[in-house]
């Protein structure tokens, strides 16, 4: 065909999915209707496909549908699950719900498999556990029952899977020394299986998805993945029985010895990622694929150049005899589904954009012009081309006041006086104990103030009576904190929905839509928001709550504000200038927020930036630029805050390898990290950096609802302060409190103060 799109949003536009899957978790849908509400799902999702232009039965539509995730779906199929979860499979073996469902979330024995970042996007997928003890069996015809399943509604879809070398690539081993890779020849024989299934049930074309093969920070190199991709191709390739194979290698360019690999491998197709890549100038073995050219960007909202997309893909046609496609960069799981649906956003602002189905649009009116010439669609390339030109010259998107500031910094907006002479200045005027107790911000999130934000949402409630119930709060906040006995203290952050379209609501230049979900994980989804024009603070945001806070308590309460870079790496960011820029602009609103924290007499301010680390590129080339903004933009938020101002940032991972620099050159007072599920292992690696300022290793794990006992967390501290000078520690859980319940919050807290009571008494009896 000559338009096709590598993946679909699978959530459903009202989150229908979410519903079923969680319905189904606490027991009120069963396995059978969940199936019917999954198929209902899928048979909406083809024929909206169809409508919007995609043939029904040239293998255009993707089949990616997936309960919870695409690696575990793949892992299931070829049966590759830890051995915890076999009481769990069918009687003949298989993988049903059950076990899958156990995979993804555990159960009261069997913890789940891991969740890790999907590639440089805010996906999260499930991290298969593969050893010498795995046994690959086909063990799941979900993927076939689809396909056929669509044949009944005469539907020829095309079945997405993430492929060999990408499953092993993302899996971590069972055993130290080997590499789930070891086990390519065992797998490869299951997926010919799988493909000769699928042919079977009537699929002609099958998606394999390599993004593996683009990335430059896997633990295997870029020269074992593209071995292993010469080695699978080569078999799948000529393997019986199978369907038409198109490898697809989206997030950026394939390595070149990946491409290499591919073009000279017997599949009949590969897609590449022309937004975030190009094509490497020589590939022998091209001339005779299909080369589907990903000219539509899966990863922003943005409608963009069509004109330019097109040309880009007539371009190509030279490159190969069997023909080019108009494609997506990647799945367009990464964007809403429709645009259609946001009936609140400014006219003007949703001319200019395009989420799932308006690109599918898109792809179908460059498959057009592929086979009918450019003139069968000139009016679809002006019309994109008249929005383009009408988003550069909207008020909003450009602000002089905005970019007269940013373009007069100088290196000294960029840097606080030396550390030393801060802390002189913040132990004068904080008064702190040795090893200061504090959260990371968020208390929980209960039902009573999530009802109580939906109401006023709903103009049900007045701005009176809502405020008065965030002081209620916020009080009860405070109050408990004291009577913990914590050091430095939080309001718990109840006027928050998120920590990034909090912010967004709150300054010019972004908009927030009503139904712009995107997945992050199984049956969770975030709403990003767009990030259109310059950025700018029309008034403070976060001041009113911190003084209020402040004036309850003789102790110190933290301001807390989201980093520049989260902001950015968690919304929608505008394409027509650099990350960079946007970010200064950010950095600058959040500048004078600091400002106004400290006239009202806030004392600490955290800048959280739980996703510097997200943003870090796939391509070695790349990553000392981005490091240089994005630790630059940080710096420019906080540098205009005196030196008696503590200043804390919190992150949100535990591979500090490689990024401990950018770290250290946050040049923050106090850090607080995530430590716990690790058992304090980041603690040496902190110490072994020879990393100077305050840090607070996360002493507990409070993504599981478990409480954790004074001893357990007595050990980790004491090993925080045998490797660290004590008088740089800090504790503190190892992120915020926001999704956990009061029970066991209060208790482990509790726990936290005594722990760092008994450390304290025996660093004064050994001193
Ligand atoms: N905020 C934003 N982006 C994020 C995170 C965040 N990206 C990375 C990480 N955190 C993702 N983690 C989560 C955790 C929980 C949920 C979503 C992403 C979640 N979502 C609710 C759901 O799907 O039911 C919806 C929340 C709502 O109603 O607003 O629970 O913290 N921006
Ligand atoms: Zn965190």
């Amino acid at each position: 065909p000559a338009g096709t799109i590598l993946g679909y949003p699978r959530i459903g536009r009202r989150r229908e999915l979410k519903r079923a899957v969680e319905h189904h978790w606490s027991g009120t849908l069963d396995a059978d209707a969940l199936e019917a509400v999954a198929a209902d799902l899928r048979r909406a999702t083809r024929e909206r496909l169809a409508e919007l232009g995609l043939g029904r039965d040239d293998s255009s539509i993707p089949e990616t549908f997936s309960f919870y995730d695409q690696v575990l779906d793949a892992a299931a199929a070829v049966g590759a699950l830890p051995a915890r979860f076999d009481a769990l499979r069918e009687a003949d073996g298989g993988v049903g719900l059950a076990a899958y469902f156990a995979a993804a979330r555990g159960d009261a024995e069997r913890a789940p498999l891991e969740m890790t970042k999907w590639f440089d996007t805010n996906y999260h997928y499930l991290v298969p556990e593969i050893g010498p003890e795995t046994v690959f069996a086909p063990s799941s015809d979900r993927f076939a029952r689809q396909v056929a399943e669509a044949r009944a509604d005469g539907f020829t879809v095309r079945p997405v899977i993430v492929g060999p070398v990408t499953l092993l690539a993302l899996a971590k081993s069972t055993v130290a020394g080997a590499t789930p890779l070891d086990r390519l020849d065992d797998l490869l024989p299951v997926y010919a299986r799988l493909l000769a299934d699928l042919r079977a049930a009537g699929a002609e074309w099958v998606q394999l998805d390599e993004p593996a093969l683009v990335s430059e920070s896997l633990p295997v190199t870029p020269g074992v993945l593209a071995a292993a991709a010469e080695r699978a191709y080569a078999v799948l390739g000529t393997s019986a029985d199978r369907p038409r194979i198109l490898v697809a290698t989206p997030y950026a360019q394939a390595t070149d010895a990946a491409w290499r690999a591919l073009a000279a491998s017997p599949v009949e197709a590969l897609a590449v990622d022309l937004v975030r890549g190009d094509l490497p100038e020589t590939a022998p073995g091209l001339e005779s694929k299909t080369v589907v050219g990903g000219v539509i960007d899966g990863r922003n909202i943005w409608r963009g150049d069509l004109a330019g997309a097109f040309a880009r893909l007539d371009s190509l046609r030279s490159l190969s005899a069997a023909g080019i496609s108009a494609g997506t960069s990647t799945s367009l799981q990464h964007v809403p589904h429709d645009v259609a649906e946001e009936t609140a956003l400014d006219e003007r602002l949703v001319s200019w954009l395009a989420f799932a189905d308006q690109k599918v649009g898109q792809i179908a009116t460059l498959a057009r012009g592929l086979t009918d010439g450019t003139a069968a669609i000139d009016a679809e390339l002006a019309a994109a081309s008249i929005a383009l030109a009408d988003r550069r010259e909207a008020p909003g998107v450009r602000d002089g006041a905005v970019r007269d500031r940013a373009a007069a910094l100088t290196r000294t907006d960029f840097a606080r006086s030396d550390y030393e002479e801060r802390v002189a200045a913040q132990d004068a005027a904080l008064d702190l104990p040795l090893l200061p107790t504090t959260t990371i911000g968020s208390f929980p999130q209960t039902g009573d103030i999530r009802r109580a934000r939906a109401r006023h949402a709903r103009g049900e409630s007045t701005t009176d009576e809502y405020e008065a119930f965030l002081r209620d709060e916020i009080a009860r906040v405070i109050e408990l904190q004291e009577e913990l006995g914590l050091d430095v203290l939080v309001h718990g952050e109840p006027e928050r929905n998120d920590m990034v379209q909090y912010f967004a609501e709150h300054l010019d230049g972004f908009a927030v839509t009503e139904h712009g979900w995107v997945q992050s994980y199984g049956s969770r989804a975030t709403r990003p928001s767009i990030l259109w024009g310059d950025v700018s603070r029309p008034a403070p945001i976060t001041v009113k709550w911190a003084r209020y806070a402040q004036s309850l308590t003789a102790q110190h309460v933290k301001g807390m504000l989201t980093g520049p870079v989260t902001i950015l790496a968690w919304s929608f960011v505008r394409d027509d200038q650099p990350l960079a820029d946007t970010a200064r602009q950010v950095a600058l609103a959040l500048r004078d927020e600091i400002t106004d924290l400290e006239a009202a007499g806030i004392a600490i301010v955290q800048v959280d930036e739980p996703a510097l680390r997200e943003l870090l590129p796939l391509k070695l080339d790349d990553q000392p630029a981005y490091l240089d903004w994005s630790v630059g933009a940080f710096r420019l938020a906080t540098a205009g805050a005196g030196d008696a101002t503590q200043v804390h940032t919190h992150l949100c991972y535990s591979e500090f390898a490689v990024v401990i620099d950018a770290i250290a050159a946050l040049d923050a007072d106090v850090t607080s990290i995530e430590a716990a599920r690790s058992h304090g292992e980041v603690i040496d690696d902190i110490a072994a950096s020879g990393f100077a300022h305050g840090i607070g290793p996360g002493v507990y794990d409070i993504h599981s609802p478990r409480v954790p006992g004074t001893e357990e967390i007595a050990d980790i501290l004491q090993r925080a302060v045998d490797a660290v000078p004590t008088r740089q520690v800090w504790v503190n859980p190892d992120c915020g409190l926001k999704t956990r319940g009061y029970d066991e919050t209060v208790a482990a807290l509790r726990n936290l103060v005594a722990a760092t009571q008994s450390v304290r008494e025996g660093i004064a009896v050994t001193a």
